[in-house]
């Protein structure tokens, strides 16, 4: 609870900190077990990305409004005193837009060198961002990875900054954006997945229309996928996807090697055990296209955050999901015609 007066210096500083956990279920316990060089900047960091999301996601705003905010955000973010009030009453996070200012009190506060990786990030993810807001679709493999670099990508890129900057990871840690790009990558691909009714219902998609449009009929569009009768379409193209997000779990597990500081690890290792784990029980399932909303239980969840505390038992957990999904392919030969994605699945998990 916020026990500081509005005027004094440590307002801004609890104010961020109740919005962090107002904001995130996933993120807020791992950003405040960081090392103490690397929680604020990162808290920082996920507020200042949140309140670009929330423009983002946020329907109902005037692209003559939404687009130069996301493509000034990176100046916007110095600008003492800026707040946003116009959100849509619907979108979840706008109490952070409402309040917004006492994020910019704390960014300049932040050492420069941590603000100039932030705002880096900021221009880049505000300006793609814009880009698919004023009409690019996501229609190649090539469009689905910029999409999904530009909003998880750069969390990775920007994530390796502020590492390499506090000191506590080698700054070799930054030389190749390859693997940090595809860390954010995996993550950002099985939310996709996931939220296919959700984002579908929301009058948004981001699922290529290179791998779906090969299992509709001409013309008949991404939500046709939903209908009951096309539920052997479905998930073929569900296991395509699952396969192109599959073939990225090599690489996270290549740039997680190199992590040396335990929280550090332990922040990064969470969410990719939570995503391998959920491309698990996502694979091949039709809750994907009737109910949505899949979320792995609780007590599993607990359990991976703890198998996470180490790089030998976030293997062991890519290796148990490995061999999972490879079972549940080898039970579905021949099951289902419409679905060509038995040996690339295969060939993933080996
Ligand atoms: C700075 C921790 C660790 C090298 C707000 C963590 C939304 C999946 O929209 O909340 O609610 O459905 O479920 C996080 C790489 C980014 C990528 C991206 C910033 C991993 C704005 C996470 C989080 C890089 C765009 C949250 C990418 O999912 O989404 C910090 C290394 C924000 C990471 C968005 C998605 C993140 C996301 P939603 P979620
Ligand atoms: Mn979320
Ligand atoms: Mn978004
Ligand atoms: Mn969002
Ligand atoms: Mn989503
Ligand atoms: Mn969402």
């Amino acid at each position: 609870s916020i026990t500081a007066k509005k005027d004094s210096p440590e307002y801004s500083y609890q104010m961020c900190y109740y919005f962090l956990n107002k904001t995130s279920r996933s993120f807020a316990r791992v950003i405040q077990e960081l090392h103490p060089e690397l929680c604020h900047p990162v808290c920082i960091f996920y507020l200042t990305l949140r309140g670009l999301d929330t423009i983002e996601d946020d329907m109902t705003l005037d692209n003559k409004v939404k687009l130069p905010l996301l493509r000034g955000f990176d100046k916007i973010m110095y600008k003492k005193g800026w707040t946003f009030k116009e959100s849509g009453p619907n979108e979840k996070d706008r109490i952070l837009l409402v309040d917004y200012d006492v994020v910019i009190t704390e960014f300049l506060k932040l050492k420069p060198k941590y603000q100039v990786v932030i705002a880096n990030i900021a221009k880049r993810m505000g300006n793609g961002m814009a880009d698919f807001c004023e009409g690019k679709k996501v229609k190649t493999v090539a469009d689905y990875d910029l999409y999904c670099h530009y909003v998880a990508g750069l969390v990775g890129i920007g994530l390796t900054g502020l590492f390499s900057e506090s000191g506590l990871e080698s700054a070799s840690l930054t030389e190749s954006e390859y693997l940090q790009n595809r860390m954010g990558l995996f993550l950002q691909k099985v939310n996709i997945i996931k939220d296919y009714l959700e984002d579908w219902k929301d009058g948004r998609s981001f699922w290529p229309e290179e791998i779906w449009g090969k299992y509709v009929w001409e013309n008949a569009g991404l939500g046709s996928l939903s209908k009951p009768e096309n539920i052997n379409d479905a998930l073929a193209c569900l296991n395509e996807l699952c396969v192109n997000v599959l073939k990225l779990a090599p690489d996270c597990l290549e740039y997680m090697a190199k992590l040396k500081e335990p929280s550090v690890l332990h922040f990064c290792a969470i969410p990719q055990v939570m995503a391998i784990a959920s491309i698990a029980l996502f694979f091949n399932n039709n809750v994907v296209f009737t109910k949505g909303g899949l979320k792995i239980r609780r007590g599993l969840a607990v359990k991976l955050i703890y198998e996470a505390t180490t790089f030998d038992g976030v293997k062991e957990v890519f290796k148990k999901y490995a061999l999972d999904i490879a079972r549940q392919n080898s039970l579905r030969v021949g099951k289902n015609p419409k679905d060509e994605s038995f040996m690339p699945i295969s060939e993933a998990c080996s």
